[in-house]
């Protein structure tokens, strides 16, 4: 007999809308869950990175087609989800240990009522109860992960030290986090988002240096094949909505680690056209955020 969460996580792969009350007590268990991790998450490999989703469902069932399901893969997913969040919330629920979900700059109130979350649930849910849940499990989500990293370094210290339980602030160290971009420039410097910051090569590769890190990786930035390794392979940005907004004509990938940190990028096309339902109304154009 297949318990709740597992017909709930069977719906939610039909791209089906389960009721309200499940989603409400989803999300209850997810913020027990989520409540225990650490604001920088420690992930063992082999797990396989994904960037931005962009609420995109059909191409995310392309992404588990090329990546392998859940649980048999470990995945850690780098925020942006929208329309996929109940998906991968209900999948974290049930494999904790599988499934890492850390957060973007999508994940808040002010920019969920922007682009059309807000909207959506109200259409399907006919209040905004379910808004509001997964906007008080935003608030629990980490806000980053180390891959086989040791503990207590310089600069993820920092990040440590946030106070995540919170909306995402319009400045600081947890704003800086979730909107700025790596550029080829020196230093630091001003985003044309408005939010957060650009960084250079050279910020890049100290902060990588001493925090013994190899790789950092990101999502946050459309790269039109998939993904974009910057500053001599130090950063990579990861973009896992293909054709995104259904007009980019992109591709997208996933990195997989195996267990000693090789790195394979897997590139993948969108779902094709009988299979996905494209929204009737185009999705607002909002900056490749
Ligand atoms: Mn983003």
């Amino acid at each position: 007999m297949p318990s709740d969460l597992d017909r709930q996580i069977e719906q939610l792969y039909r791209c089906e809308p389960v009721s309200e009350e499940d989603v409400k007590r989803l999300c209850i268990k997810a913020r027990e869950i989520l409540i225990e991790e650490a604001n920088v998450q420690v992930v063992d490999s082999p797990v396989t990175i994904c960037g931005d989703i962009h609420g995109q469902f059909w191409d995310m069932m392309e992404l588990f087609k090329v990546g392998g399901s859940c649980p048999e893969t470990n995945y850690l997913f780098m925020g942006d989800f929208r329309r996929t969040f109940l998906l991968l919330l209900a999948l974290k629920v049930r494999f904790p240990e599988r499934i890492t979900l850390i957060r973007g700059n999508h994940e808040s109130r002010q920019i969920t009522q922007v682009y059309g979350f807000y909207d959506e649930c109200q259409r399907k849910y006919g209040s905004s109860n379910v808004w509001r849940w997964c906007c008080e499990v935003f608030d629990y989500l980490a806000l980053g992960a180390i891959v086989d990293g040791r503990p207590n370094l310089q600069g993820i210290d920092q990040i440590r030290a946030i106070d995540r339980k919170q909306e995402v602030p319009h400045d600081g160290p947890m704003c800086d986090l979730l909107w700025s971009d790596p550029d080829d420039i020196t230093g630091w410097g001003l985003s044309p988002r408005g939010a957060g910051f650009l960084f250079g090569a050279d910020i890049t590769k100290i902060f990588a240096h001493n925090n013994a890190i190899d790789l950092i990786a990101r999502a946050h930035q459309l790269a039109m094949e998939g993904y974009k390794l910057m500053f001599d392979k130090t950063i990579v940005t990861v973009w896992s909505a293909p054709n995104y907004c259904y007009r980019c004509g992109n591709v997208a990938s996933i990195l997989e680690l195996d267990d000693n940190l090789g790195q394979e990028y897997k590139v993948f096309a969108h779902a094709p056209s009988d299979v996905r339902s494209i929204p009737a109304k185009r999705p607002p154009a909002d900056y490749f955020l």
